[in-house]
């Protein structure tokens, strides 16, 4: 780039919920030229990765880019498309929507995203509540779902408040921070550098393994028997936090009852690893203070909920929370509301009658509906209700940032789903697989084109994203989408209530900014703006259980008729051996080139990692044949077809483990999949095998599965 720099302006990416401090450059026509650390960041302190330096740029001004509103001409998914005027496009939306709506009901309209470090998930969830229908997709239940809920029921509040600057002790559980957190890698290294213990535990042999002082390396799904061992070994030595535990918790000695039975030597036995390593990681964090740091290793399983129970307990009773060098509990300033106060708002909900209808909300009420976490639906429900009708009929859908043709379990069947529908809108940024089966296709913004006004626990402080860059072409964002159909719907009498009753980002932003006295002029010049923070101010600031305490026995769980402690569920291959599927897969490590489903159309990307590669056991690539670089068919009892994935031979995993990523397709295939049957792990999972009963989280690991050679 030879372009001179005409400003450079603070900014977050926004490409994962690391949120790093960035500093962009933009040249005199107002393009970006460039995307930088910012090293004041209080977030990343510099740290900085790949996609956010040269993906979302490129993403942004990559040839590939939908740059206008396209209607589909010839038949759904023959790539036939034609443009339109946002006018047009937002006209047959809303004429679509208000038919379907008139036909089947308001709960017959779905609105899907993708992660909850954005506001599109609080935009949906509005835009559909306004339009009367509850139901509203995320993709938590595949991601960190099982955390979210075990922290709601304990009440501990402390997803990504991880203290590590400050900790004698680490304890990094299913986490990969390398890949997929690089401000954490940071913290952890420069955390044993200056003598902190490092555990780890991890069935593959990933950096931090490496790195660890201890590393235990459990069987897939197995980790909630470590936890217990672990309190089990605090109550037994008396190393527990006396005082928080009689102010603060609900429960102890129930808990201290069931995890007896977990003696290290039992959950050696469960888990395969050493019984004197168990004791060792337990004292190492007895010692303290110690922070805990999980991953989505652990989470989107069968026995998620559990095994997050498990170990948020051990926080809690050790003392760790909310003190230096522990898990911080997440605070904002007075005034200021975050996406998921704005979705529990009773100002912007529909009665409780109408979101006691959202789907899945029967089965899994502290997941969907008005008792549930984020009040969203089980996403593999809705894709039922959609091919059966049942419990009733969904018709209509708005996609927005989310590939769901990728990213869930069980392609055949979320395709199958898709095109029942009588309507399909799909927000995008490139021609993705989703949205290459749509009706109609929207360009949408990318972080460099929007603001974006966020808490982040880290930080802690309230990050700020700019618009630095005027959107290419006639991109939109999702609130603008949003607005322009509400506005379309509200003239066609097919608005339930007001529940969206921002113009424009700014407004919205605004309102999230409230009276807390954060000035976004601050924020506009720094790119952040920290705010005063008190540890263990737990008096001040409660519990939200129904015991106003740390709830180590959950009255929530119960009432749900659940079990109230946390305790060890077997994990997928162990609970439901199948004959004939004699290894384990575990899918979604980690890549540093991509996010997920994305990037793979960018060159640099793809010279890097070319191809989906599963990692297989010298010992497991012997008994098989299978040679490095071997292209393999892997397949589960419960998937509906096979991928094909390339050998990589590595002791790191497993013997009998098969581990690999997620998220492959290939935009210069065919379409309209685009590699998505063939290259893509998830055209190999269940997406409605058994659930964990709190989330209705399907398993994404410890998942029986065989393999074979196949020819290139
Ligand atoms: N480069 C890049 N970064 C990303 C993302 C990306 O796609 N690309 N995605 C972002 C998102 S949305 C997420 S959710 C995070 C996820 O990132 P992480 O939370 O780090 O999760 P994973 O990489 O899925 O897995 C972490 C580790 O869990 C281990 N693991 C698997 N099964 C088990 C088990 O049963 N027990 C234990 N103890 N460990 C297990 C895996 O071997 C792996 O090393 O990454 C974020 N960061
Ligand atoms: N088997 C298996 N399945 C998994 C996982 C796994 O480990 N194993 N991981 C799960 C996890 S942790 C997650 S978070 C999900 C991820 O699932 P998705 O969120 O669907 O994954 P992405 O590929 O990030 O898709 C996001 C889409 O949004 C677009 N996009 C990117 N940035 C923006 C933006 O700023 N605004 C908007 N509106 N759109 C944008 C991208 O172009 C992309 O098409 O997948 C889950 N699925
Ligand atoms: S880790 Fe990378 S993608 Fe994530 S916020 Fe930081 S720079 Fe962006
Ligand atoms: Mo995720």
């Amino acid at each position: 780039m030879n372009e001179a720099t005409h400003r450079i302006l603070p900014s977050t990416c926004w490409e994962c919920s690391a949120y790093c401090g960035s500093l962009v450059s933009l040249g005199a026509d107002g393009r970006v030229l460039k995307v930088a650390p910012n090293p004041a960041s209080p977030v990343s302190a510099g740290a900085f990765c790949v996609k956010g330096i040269r993906a979302l740029p490129e993403a942004t001004y990559q040839d590939a880019r939908l740059t206008h509103p396209l209607r589909r001409i010839g038949p759904r998914g023959s790539g036939q498309w034609e443009r339109v005027s946002w006018d047009s496009a937002l006209d047959e939306m809303a004429d679509r929507f208000a038919e379907t709506r008139a036909r089947y009901g308001a709960p017959s309209l779905v609105g899907a995203v993708s992660g909850a470090a954005f506001s599109r998930g609080a935009v949906m969830a509005l835009l559909m509540r306004s339009l009367g229908s509850p139901n509203w997709m995320i993709n938590q239940d595949l991601c960190g779902g099982c955390r979210g809920v075990s922290d709601k029921v304990t009440g501990l509040a402390i997803t990504g408040g991880e203290d590590i600057p400050n900790a004698a002790c680490v304890l990094l559980v299913g986490r990969n921070p390398a890949a997929a957190d690089p401000p954490q890698w940071i913290e952890l290294k420069r955390a044993k550098a200056r003598g902190a213990r490092v555990v780890v535990i991890d069935p593959f042999r990933t950096q931090a393994a490496e790195l660890a002082d201890l590393w235990l390396r459990p069987e897939p799904g197995t980790d909630a028997a470590i936890a217990l061992a672990m309190i089990r070994h605090l109550v037994v030595e008396g190393a527990w936090d006396r005082d928080f535990v009689a102010r603060h918790t609900h429960g102890f000695a129930a808990l201290a009852e069931r995890a007896a039975r977990y003696t290290p030597e039992v959950a050696a036995a469960i888990t395969g690893v050493p019984a004197a390593d168990i004791r060792r990681a337990a004292e190492y964090y007895a010692a303290g203070p110690a922070c805990f740091v999980s991953g989505h290793g652990i989470d989107a399983a069968s026995n998620g909920v559990q095994t997050f129970r498990a170990f948020h307990a051990l926080v809690a009773i050790s003392g760790n929370l909310d003190r230096p060098g522990g898990n911080r509990r997440s605070k904002r300033p007075p005034g200021f509301r975050t996406w998921m106060d704005l979705l529990h708002d009773p100002r912007f909900r529909l009665p409780e009658a109408v979101e006691r209808r959202t789907i899945g909300a029967d089965r899994f009420p502290l997941w969907a509906g008005p008792g549930g976490w984020q009040t969203a639906c089980h996403n593999s429900s809705v894709l039922e209700a959609m091919l059966t009708g049942t419990p009733y009929p969904v018709r209509a859908m708005v996609a927005s940032g989310v590939n769901i043709a990728v990213m869930y379990p069980d392609t055949r069947r979320t395709l199958r789903a898709l095109a029942s529908l009588d309507f399909l809108c799909v927000a995008a940024q490139t021609m993705t697989p989703t949205a290459a089966v749509a009706d109609l296709v929207l360009p949408k913004t990318t972080g460099l084109e929007e603001e974006e006004v966020a808490l982040s626990p880290k930080g802690p402080c309230i990050t700020y994203t700019a618009a630095v860059a005027p959107p290419v072409g006639e991109a939109r964002c999702d609130l603008t989408i949003a607005v322009g159909l509400l506005d379309r719907m509200r003239a066609r009498g097919a608005v339930t209530a007001e529940l969206l009753p921002w113009r424009d980002k700014a407004a919205f932003n605004a309102f999230l900014i409230g009276d807390s006295g954060v000035s976004l002029e601050a924020l506009r010049r720094d790119g952040f703006a920290q705010f005063d923070y008190t540890m263990g101010d737990f008096d001040r600031q409660v519990f939200a259980t129904p015991t106003g305490k740390v709830e180590l026995h959950s009255v929530l769980l119960e009432r749900a008729g659940q079990d109230p402690l946390p305790d060890y569920v077997p994990p997928l291959d162990r609970a439901a051996p199948a004959p004939g599927f004699p290894l384990r897969l575990q899918t979604g490590i980690r890549e540093k080139t991509y996010h997920h489903s994305r990037f793979r159309e960018q060159a640099w990307a793809r010279k890097v990692s070319p191809d989906p590669r599963v990692h297989v056991h010298p010992e497991t690539a012997a008994d098989y044949g299978i040679g490095e670089g071997d292209w393999v068919r892997v397949e589960t009892p419960g998937g509906a077809g096979p991928v094909r994935l390339k050998a990589a031979i590595t002791d790191r995993t497993r013997p009998g483990v098969l581990t690999t990523g997620v998220g492959w397709w290939r935009p210069e295939a065919p379409g309209p999949e685009f590699g998505a049957l063939d290259v893509n792990v998830n055209a190999a999972l269940s997406y409605t095998g058994p659930t964990d009963p709190v989330s209705g989280s399907v398993d994404t690991g410890a998942i029986p599965c065989r393999v074979c050679r196949v020819p290139a």
